[in-house]
């Protein structure tokens, strides 16, 4: 390949699917990962992880030889930094990625250039970047382009969503927004929204800190219920008629990488002034614990009562309904707390979305559903809903399966 016109760093749930994208438009696209299986799998025209219509997009991109995946960058006239941006253990965001993969293509850059991060940020992010860049490379000053735009694409429906949502694009100055604009305009079929980039890396913070609080709305409203004797679901469903009400549903907890991980950037930041956004957080982190808790109590009032102990079918592993992914889930941390606290009694695990998992041993979700003494629903997936439940079986419905 010459020089490519694109250089994507980071060949993940974002950065890969971003450069088949580009590729299918006839760009010439350079993919980096520093993982030598992910570039050896791509060159090949394969994908390392399940999206659904990615696979033929990286095939036909790889066979026209449009895109190509190197543990190198090369000299381009676009970069784009999607790399991860995880958290301490602090709960302090971690640039460190966004930083390395920054100086590793310092030295590429050269005037006119234009220089994106999508991955996720802390606030003022593009500018130390900016700064860094540099420091290293001082005759660049004012003759290139920078900018941040967030990704917000759900995962399972990627390759649309890239092309038809709507995207923020927050450049260091008017130039580099209008230059970025520009580019995304090749690929995008939503509007793209001009700002600076420090509001376009709160904007990303903020979409996903707002699903949090709302969720930790309907969490809480699930601890309420049950306390005092309402079903949280049919309760939901009738203050949603209300115009001006739109309260999202209750669950194990919030998983994922995304939601799950946001808000923290911005509580590390500003602690004193995101007290619903921090409050949000904990309160969607003690929901797991919650339901691990009932499980337990479940579980003990079942021997009192019977003289045994139950058989306890836990129903999804995924972070969400119908989905493989297991990052961060709330439902793996409950199944993980059930089984440490576990002596000789059966549980029966179930993920109807995997074949196997390393650590445990998977049950089909009708054997489990129908062996069980106690059924704990952990996720929503499609596939639980039209189960029947016998009247004698224990059911905890965490994520509203039977509503
Ligand atoms: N959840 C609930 N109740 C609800 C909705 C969701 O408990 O009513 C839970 C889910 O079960 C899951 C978690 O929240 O555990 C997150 O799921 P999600 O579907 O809300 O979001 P993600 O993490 O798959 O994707 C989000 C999206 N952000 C927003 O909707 C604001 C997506 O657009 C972003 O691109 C993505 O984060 C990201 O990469 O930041």
């Amino acid at each position: 390949m010459t020089n490519p016109e694109v250089v994507t760093i980071g060949l993940g749930y974002i950065g890969l699917p971003t450069s088949a994208l580009i590729s299918s438009k006839g760009t010439k696209v350079l993919g980096v990962d520093i993982d030598q299986e992910v570039v050896d799998t791509i060159n090949q025209g394969c994908i390392h992880f399940v999206e659904p219509e990615l696979g033929d997009y990286v095939k036909k991109a790889v066979e026209n030889k449009l895109l190509k995946a190197d543990t190198k960058a090369k000299a381009a006239d676009t970069f784009l930094i999607v790399v991860p941006t995880p958290f301490k253990a602090n709960n302090e965001p971690d640039i460190s990625f966004v930083e390395a993969a920054t100086k590793s293509i310092i030295p590429l850059l050269k005037e006119g250039d234009l220089y994106i991060i999508e991955s996720t940020s802390p606030i003022g992010t593009t500018e130390r970047m900016r700064d860094l860049i540099f420091e290293n490379r001082p005759e660049l000053k004012d003759k290139m382009y920078m900018a941040y735009c967030p990704e917000r694409v759900l995962p399972g429906n990627v390759m649309y969503e890239l092309v038809h949502n709507d995207r923020v694009i927050g450049g260091i100055d008017e130039q580099s927004t209008q230059k970025a604009i520009d580019f995304y305009a090749n690929y995008v079929e939503g509007e793209l929204h001009a700002t600076n980039s420090r509001t376009a890396e709160m904007c990303k913070l903020v979409e996903n800190s707002s699903r949090d609080v709302q969720i930790a709305f309907a969490n809480e409203l699930s601890l309420i219920c049950d306390k005092a004797g309402i079903n949280v679901w049919e309760l939901i469903k009738l203050a949603n008629k209300h115009p001006r009400v739109n309260i999202l549903q209750p669950g194990a907890g919030v998983g994922g990488h995304c939601i799950a991980v946001d808000p923290y950037f911005i509580v590390s930041d500003y602690p004193m002034e995101s007290k619903i956004i921090g409050t949000a957080r904990e309160v969607n982190n003690c929901k797991a614990f919650w339901c691990a808790e009932k499980i337990q109590n479940a579980k003990l009032q079942f021997e009192l009562q019977h003289g045994r102990k139950p058989k306890t079918a836990l129903m999804g592993l995924a972070f969400k309904p119908n989905i493989d992914d297991l990052r961060e889930s709330p439902a793996k941390y409950i199944a993980q707390k059930v089984l440490q606290n576990a002596n000789t009694e059966e549980h029966y695990i179930v993920e109807p979305n995997i074949e196997t998992h390393s650590v445990y041993k998977l049950t089909n979700y009708k054997e489990a559903a129908n062996k069980a003494d106690i059924v704990v629903f952990l996720v929503a997936h499609d596939d639980f809903k039209n189960l029947s439940l016998k009247s004698d079986q224990i059911v905890l419905d965490f994520c509203g399966v039977i509503k």
